[in-house]
């Protein structure tokens, strides 16, 4: 079992344990215990497996954890798991997703009516009985009936980070394969779609009918959905993300590539394009329809150039104007990831991060950055040790005495300020005023009416200290959608006044949602590419935020971290002096 199902067991027997009422402390172990072995450089089973050595030297696992983890590896669950699910079924843990609902909730439903399921739960609240407990009522049967249908949409989808780890997982896996020569991930995973229906794993070489077969006997995959000569489909895991892997022909890798990249809109808009040409396009090539000779395949450049088309990068690939302006020689050089110069929204052990100020400088300095910002929260956000004004200001005396220490990266001093219900910034403009770089994000009253919200956001933009707006729909992907408001508005004084948007690069946010990035540049709009990293292994979460970006047309001109130090603080301007 792979680390990461691993922490799943435990966190997941932690909810059940809190719709239960368990001791917090008890809970909390689990929960701390989870998401150490999550983090953990080394396979836990092979740590288990090694008779010289101990998990409990893993931070976060005690001995009571440690014994959990050998039941775990022996038989893939372990006794306190096992008594939760006799007393709440599995699909209870569903219900902890339905927005409005906490596990106190869960319980009293499961304890009146002995409901248990999502379905089950709509039939409450249509029945109007969900409002006869305590502390229930009308509007909450709302909330979760809104709730319950967004639910339903996302189902079944997964995030782009989680699909890309399974990925990577499996390129290793048919890499040691004997005769495999390219493994490639096509469909909405290779174009850094935020979430993915499933992943799409295409095969060349010698070997790669024997990969097909290697695959279905993959030892983390639960249920073969079909195995054919040339493709497998399967579910893997405890999360059950289909896998389809394709067998295919080095002569028409190219076309297969091109078709199972997709998407599916962009595909037809190509294939249009080729029969105007006198050409027919599948999967298996580019045609001459006169002679049906093969007059493309072997790589998509060969099959985009041959239809008179720049290759088209697959972020690109919605049918969104690409093919236009591919044809016209028209489309954007866009950002990189190599061309990003530094990370300028973090969190430290100051308010809810996990590393101090020196290991996330470090680890920025050693993914070769110029330049950092420490952003830690504002009071507001008292569950996450925010900072007051005068915390706020003695910490960035801190940053800055860090840049004396000869780090080899310039750190700047910042916040991300909480922006209050009324537009107004959580902390005084004279704390502000000490501050390099202040990212101002929403935190709470995210379901005020869009016209409250537009004014909310355009009176914080207004605010001189503010060098951007951090996560500005604040969407939690798979989970809640962005609040309502003036996106256009928004964009426009955003841009009018030099302040910038953020595209949060944490894989649960990945906000903000390409359409919108597409939009703000139109309005003028400059972007800031950040991780919001709470850990310093969030740092590498930078290349989903410029895959946002990149599906949004961004270019490197477009997003101000990629400029170099000097240039940088000339663009942000009034930055305070590092006392260098
Ligand atoms: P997903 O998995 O829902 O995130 O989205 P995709 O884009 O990966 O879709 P998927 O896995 O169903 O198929 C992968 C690609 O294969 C898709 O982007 C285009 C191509 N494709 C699959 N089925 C069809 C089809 O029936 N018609 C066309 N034109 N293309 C298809
Ligand atoms: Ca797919
Ligand atoms: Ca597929
Ligand atoms: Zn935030």
């Amino acid at each position: 079992m792979e680390n990461r199902e691993i922490a799943q067991l435990l966190a997941e027997t932690a909810d059940l344990m809190e719709i239960a009422g368990e001791d917090p402390f008890r809970i909390r172990s689990y929960r701390n215990g989870a998401s150490a072995i999550e983090g953990y450089p080394e396979r836990i089973e092979d740590i288990l497996k090694d008779a010289a050595r101990s998990v409990t030297q893993i931070p976060g696992i005690g001995k009571g954890l440690a014994s959990a983890l050998e039941e775990i590896a022996q038989r893939g669950s372990f006794e306190r798991r096992d008594q939760m699910l006799e007393r709440y079924p599995p699909t209870a843990l569903e219900m902890l997703k339905i927005q409005g609902l906490g596990p106190k909730s869960i319980r009293l439903i499961w304890e009146h009516f002995r409901v248990s399921t999502i379905d089950g739960l709509e039939r409450l609240c249509r029945e109007q009985k969900l409002r006869t407990l305590p502390r229930m009522g009308a509007k909450l049967e709302e909330k979760v009936l809104r709730s319950i249908a967004q639910y339903r949409q996302s189902a079944g989808r997964f995030l782009l980070h989680f699909a890309e780890s399974v990925a990577r997982e499996l390129a290793e896996y048919f890499g040691q394969i004997h005769g495999v020569e390219k493994v490639t991930a096509a469909g909405s995973f290779r174009r850094g779609k935020e979430t993915v229906g499933d992943l799409d794993i295409l095969i060349t070489g010698p070997g790669a009918a024997e990969a097909l077969d290697r695959f279905v006997r993959h030892p983390r995959v639960h249920e073969v959905l079909g195995k054919g000569e040339n493709k497998a489909s399967a579910r893997m895991g405890l999360e059950g993300l289909q896998v389809d892997v394709r067998a295919l022909p080095e002569e028409s890798f190219g076309a297969a590539l091109q078709y199972f990249t997709g998407s599916k809109e962009h595909n037809i808009g190509l294939r249009n394009r080729a029969l105007k040409m006198g050409y027919t396009l599948s999967e298996y090539g580019l045609f001459r329809l006169e002679d049906e000779k093969r007059v493309a395949g072997k790589s998509e450049e060969e099959i985009y150039t041959t239809l008179g088309l720049e290759w088209i990068p697959p972020e690109l690939r919605e049918n969104q104007g690409e093919i236009d302006a591919a044809g016209q020689g028209l489309l954007p050089c866009l950002i990189a990831t190599k061309d990003i110069r530094g990370d300028l929204h973090m969190h430290t052990t100051e308010s809810d991060g996990r590393a101090t100020l020196l290991e996330m400088a470090e680890a920025a300095r050693d993914l070769g950055y110029e330049y950092i910002a420490i952003t830690d929260h504002s009071k507001a956000l008292a569950m996450a040790n925010g900072l007051d004004e005068t915390r706020a200001v003695e910490f960035a005396r801190q940053v800055r005495q860090l840049n004396q220490d000869g780090l080899g990266l310039r750190i700047f001093s910042g916040l991300e300020c909480d922006i209050r219900r009324d537009g107004k910034m959580d902390l005084e403009e004279d704390a502000l005023a000490e501050l390099d770089f202040v990212v101002a994000s929403v935190h709470g009253y995210m379901n005020l009416d869009a016209s409250e919200m537009t004014d909310r956001l355009l009176a914080a933009i207004e605010c001189r200290h503010v060098k951007a707006l951090g996560h500005p729909t604040g969407r939690l992907l798979l989970h809640r959608d962005g609040f309502h408001f003036d996106f256009e508005r928004v964009a426009k004084s955003a841009a009018k006044r030099g302040v910038l948007l953020e595209i949060n690069a944490s894989p649960e946010r990945l906000d903000l949602p390409p359409p919108l990035i597409r939009q703000a540049q139109s309005c003028g709009a400059r972007f800031v590419i950040s991780t919001d990293a709470h850990h310093p292994k969030h740092l590498h979460n930078m290349h989903f935020g410029v895959a946002t970006a990149r599906r949004g047309w961004l270019r490197a001109m477009d997003v101000i971290n990629t400029l170099p130090l000097a240039k940088f603080e000339e663009a942000v301007g009034g930055t305070r002096d590092s006392g260098r």
